[in-house]
């Protein structure tokens, strides 16, 4: 996601680092990259003229250029900046209403809209514990109501029966009462796609808006479409009330122009991202996550937040305060293992992680074999528990049994023992707070041979 910005970026940031002093020569020079770099990702050109604005007096503060690390100062200057262009903080959504509560979702053809329903219905199940009820107004595209219909009954979600012939108005009115029957306390109400230019189907979504109400509409935009998304933005608020954007197709997204120009061009929040056709793949916008995600320093939080997410609670904890003890188990490197598979593999993971763009080729030059990990998994359930707790004890006739437990040869228990010590003299380091080391130059050169 937005991985040529960020590496953009960061062949700034390097430059800017290395410097002892700076003057103001270099902060132009500096200034003039993240410009390029902005309109490069398809920024709109006020944008970028405005962002830089905003930096440049205060990166050529005097205190700035006299501090002892002056590139840091402006690196900071420029993720504050970001942050601030990205929306500052994320808004929640608004429930305030007597239930059903109703939303809606609009935008242009294809950019998302059903998908985008139930994707949202899962999410407000799981994170508001709420009963969700989708239904289609898309009377216009034959088999669209039955596309949302078969996506409720894949996903456990809700829909309202499909009455063929009724027209949007009456099924809203129909939606509701049912949901009011069913005990639904949120209505999600997904329209047909339309352009701007058509105006019929523009003043519908406003007579629908005005019968349901809603205390969210949603603009669901096609991230791919660059600055056009955030122009699509400004023309849908003109019709209706938009409280906050989608953003679909972020995971194909290498530029990143849609979800840096939106708020600035449109003044709507963007509240959600979608992040893959599949129904939990949509995330919250968190402005400043994201700007550390676009200047290269990684998203932890997200990470590890998405990691509680899968695991259970028990086992994260043990492993956590394991690795605060600094005693790190074989036990909870099969956590980790376990991990790591359910968030997509390795790949996944380092997607994540600050200096990605770095690790990323070093992974693509090594073509580093995903299917290590459910080997390794194999091998650590072949342990006993005393082995797992203390691997040690792991002799050569113990290395033996292991490895015909699993499948393997000694050679390959051998490596994995040598990684996991690795692993857990790094996590020692992690611990103690000492992460720096290896963000700036991706995974140390001994532990990567041995991931490999
Ligand atoms: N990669 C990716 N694909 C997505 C995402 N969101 C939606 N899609 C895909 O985009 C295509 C169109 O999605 P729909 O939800 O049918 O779009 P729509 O806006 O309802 O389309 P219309 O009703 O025809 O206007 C589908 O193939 C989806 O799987 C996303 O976040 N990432
Ligand atoms: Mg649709």
């Amino acid at each position: 996601m937005f991985e040529n910005l960020t590496n953009k970026f960061e062949e700034v940031f390097s430059s800017l680092k290395k410097a002892p002093s700076l003057d103001e020569k270099q902060v132009d020079e500096a200034l003039r990259g993240i410009r390029q770099a902005l309109l490069e990702a398809d920024v709109t050109l006020d944008v970028a003229k405005q962002f830089i604005e905003n930096v440049k007096p205060k990166a050529l503060g005097q205190e700035i250029i006299r501090s002892t690390s002056p590139g840091q100062m402006v690196v900071k200057i420029v993720y504050d900046e970001l942050v601030k262009l990205l929306g500052e903080k994320n808004e929640d959504i608004n429930l305030n209403a007597v239930p059903p509560v109703p939303m809606m979702l609009v935008g242009l053809q294809g950019s998302g809209k059903t998908t985008t329903t139930a994707k949202l219905a899962k999410f407000f199940e799981k994170n508001k514990k709420k009963k969700i009820m989708m239904v289609s107004l898309d009377v216009y595209r034959p088999a669209a109501q039955e596309q949302l219909k078969s996506l409720g009954e894949q996903n456990n979600i809700l829909t309202l029966p499909i009455i063929e012939g009724q027209l949007p108005p009456d099924i809203c009115r129909r939606a509701i009462s049912a949901a009011n029957l069913n005990g639904a306390e949120i209505i999600l109400f997904d329209t047909a796609g339309r352009t701007q230019i058509d105006l019929q189907m523009m003043s519908e979504i406003k007579q629908i808006e005005s019968i349901i109400n809603p205390t969210e509409t949603f603009l669901v935009a096609d991230s791919l479409t660059g600055q056009v998304a955030a122009e699509v933005a400004k023309e849908f608020k003109n019709t209706v009330n938009l409280t906050g954007i989608v953003l679909t197709r972020a995971d194909g997204d290498a530029r990143g122009g849609a979800a840096v120009s939106m708020k600035y061009v449109s003044n709507v929040p963007i509240k959600f991202l979608g992040i893959g056709e599949k129904i939990e793949n949509i995330e919250v916008f968190h402005p400043d996550r994201i700007a550390n995600r676009i200047l290269g320093m990684g998203d932890i939080v997200s990470l590890v937040e998405k990691a509680s997410q899968d695991l259970s609670e028990e086992n994260l904890k043990k492993t956590e305060e394991n690795l605060k003890k600094g005693s790190f188990s074989m036990e909870d490197y099969l956590t980790q293992l376990r991990q790591m598979k359910k968030m997509g593999g390795i790949e996944g993971v380092m997607s994540f992680l600050p200096g990605v763009s770095k690790i990323k080729s070093q992974m693509d030059q090594a073509g580093v074999d995903e299917s290590i990990i459910s080997q390794n998994e194999a091998i650590i359930l072949s342990m006993t528990k005393k082995e797992r707790e203390n691997p040690k004890i792991i002799d050569g006739s113990r290395r033996k049994r292991i490895a015909n437990g699993s499948g393997t040869d000694v050679a390959t228990i051998n490596k994995l023992l040598k990684q996991f010590k690795m692993m857990s003299e790094m996590m020692k380091k992690m611990s103690k707070g000492n992460l720096k080391g290896m963000t700036d130059k991706g995974i140390p050169p001994e532990l990567f041979n041995q991931l490999k």
